[in-house]
């Protein structure tokens, strides 16, 4: 007879939790980004072959397929605040000032380089220079490799264009201006945007009142703006060009390799990356109230077009989130929409307000419409699944687990635990646990693969932070018996179970 336990070894999925005395900051990523959450970066920091995991002040290593305490150091102090990239063994650091290169050797950090810059002052050196006398690190994405030569060149957007720096010898020098082919454009501060698919890197250059955003891949830079059309409207445009290489520095091609414009749309059509086809995707996303009975009920109306705005499906959720989540459920390269329904409102005035002021569960639908290859998106979801959350208290009291439950935070579908190619749901259903239900072609499964439980957990973030190929999760609480100290956050990582 086979013993049970010997069974579960077999079969067993779950998380393990590894200490960690301090608080990892993430957020999670916008949806369809190739980046599971900001806040922290992976990386092989001591060529051992296994991926570790930066934070702002935190360094862990990988150790045995976990990240022990015996394996976490501090990060360097640069005495102002900092920007990193990651780049091989290196990490590269941006200041107001200056640029510093690190490295983990001989059981220490050894400075690669420490050299003087004058950057442009736009966009993250704005932000950069903003409080002098903060001691930070946050996370960007300035490295790349625009020669194709292997080491990175540093890619910062300025007023003027998209500045580039190469080393030259032990030194970084300014090696040209990209963008000078491109009609003019008026700048601001934006964030960094990172954009679909995964091989490309984003930055967001400074906009005022257009956006554009830029992608790099083999020596092609891609160009995504919007400028006015007639009546009000607005036409999007993405034009490619490749980027020469010379001596002198980097500079545009003056033929573009691409250049496809949008059908002219209403200001509030965004352009988006939906697939990897050369058409201009476009989202519209709109939040409106349907009044049923006497109630009124929050929709989010989404029109996506994956044509230039030819064609437009819309596709209404009943939710009080306003953001659409994206997703590639089942691993085709089209990101997929996952509308969302609410049952907080089903039922009438009456029985709204019963639920609002008595009862702690809430029912919420999750409806996956695939986008296909030809047809865009379906406007009926192919397949839903039904949710149940525990509140600790019922609505009417606005709690901090219900306020989240309406930022849509409770629920994450950006997750592969089992790395079978289908996204999974990690859904906060109780204060104190988060359950995965693996996903399939035809839905999520009955019953969760692996939870977690974690006293009044706070706030979650889905990542693969071990680079195993199956997603972990960070999550944040209290300490527990230390109510005065801030939030800690746990790591578990997902190991096992069957396939
Ligand atoms: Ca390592
Ligand atoms: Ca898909
Ligand atoms: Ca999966
Ligand atoms: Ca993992």
């Amino acid at each position: 007879m086979i013993s049970p336990l010997l069974v579960l070894a077999i079969l067993g999925a779950d998380f393990v939790q590894q200490e960690f005395d301090g608080v990892i900051p993430y957020e999670p990523a916008p949806y369809g980004t190739p980046e599971k959450g900001k806040g922290f970066r992976l990386g092989d920091f001591n060529g051992d072959g296994a991926s570790d995991v930066i934070t702002k002040d935190t360094l862990l290593f990988q150790i045995d397929g976990g990240f022990p305490r015996r394996g976490q150091r501090p990060l360097p102090n640069f005495g102002g605040r900092a920007a990193g990239d990651v780049w091989g063994l290196d990490l590269y650091f941006l200041l107001a000032d200056r640029l510093e290169v690190v490295r983990w050797s001989n059981d220490t950090w050894q400075r690669v380089l420490s050299q003087e810059m004058v950057w442009p002052r736009a966009g993250l050196i704005t932000q950069l220079s903003s409080s002098p006398e903060e001691n930070s690190i946050s996370f960007a994405t300035f490295l790349f490799d625009l020669d194709g030569q292997g080491a990175p060149e540093i890619i910062l957007p300025g007023e003027d264009g998209v500045h580039v720096y190469r080393r030259k010898g032990p030194f970084f020098e300014p090696a040209g201006t990209l963008l000078a082919a491109v009609p003019p454009l008026t700048l601001a501060n934006a964030d960094n945007v990172a954009l679909w698919p995964k091989e490309r890197r984003v930055l967001a250059p400074p906009t005022q009142t257009r956006t554009f955003s830029f992608t790099i891949q083999e020596r092609q830079i891609r160009l995504a703006y919007a400028s006015p059309a007639p009546g009000g409207m607005v036409q999007h445009r993405i034009c490619q060009y490749p980027v020469l290489t010379g001596e002198a520095g980097f500079s545009l091609g003056q033929e573009p390799a691409l250049d496809v414009t949008s059908k002219p749309v209403p200001p509030g059509v965004n352009a988006m990356f939906l697939n990897n086809d050369d058409a201009i995707d476009l989202c519209q996303t709109q939040v409106t109230s349907m009044l049923t009975s006497t109630v009124p009920v929050p929709v989010l109306n989404v029109s996506l077009s994956t044509d230039g705005g030819e064609t437009f499906t819309s596709i209404r959720s009943v939710t009080l989130t306003t953001t659409p989540r994206f997703a590639d459920m089942n691993g085709d390269g089209f990101l997929d929409f996952i509308g969302e329904r609410t049952a907080l409102f089903d039922g009438g005035l009456r029985e709204t307000l019963l639920r609002a002021m008595s009862r702690r569960r809430l029912e919420h639908e999750v409806r996956v419409h695939l986008q296909s290859a030809t047809k865009g998106f379906s406007n009926t979801p192919v397949f839903a699944h039904l949710f149940s959350v525990d509140l600790d208290k019922a609505p009417l009291h606005q709690s901090p687990l219900f306020m989240r439950y309406t930022r849509g935070s409770l629920l994450d579908t950006q997750g592969d635990f089992d790395a079978n190619g289908f996204l999974d749901a990690a859904i906060q259903d109780r204060p104190d646990r988060i359950s995965v239900y693996r996903g399939s072609q035809t839905g999520f499964d009955d019953a969760p693969y692996a939870t977690i439980t974690l006293p009044a957990i706070e706030s979650f973030c889905v990542a693969d932070l071990n680079a195993d190929g199956r997603d972990d999760i960070l999550a944040d609480a209290p300490v527990p018996g230390a109510p005065d100290r801030p939030s800690r956050t746990s790591i578990y990582l997902m190991k096992g179970g069957a396939q």
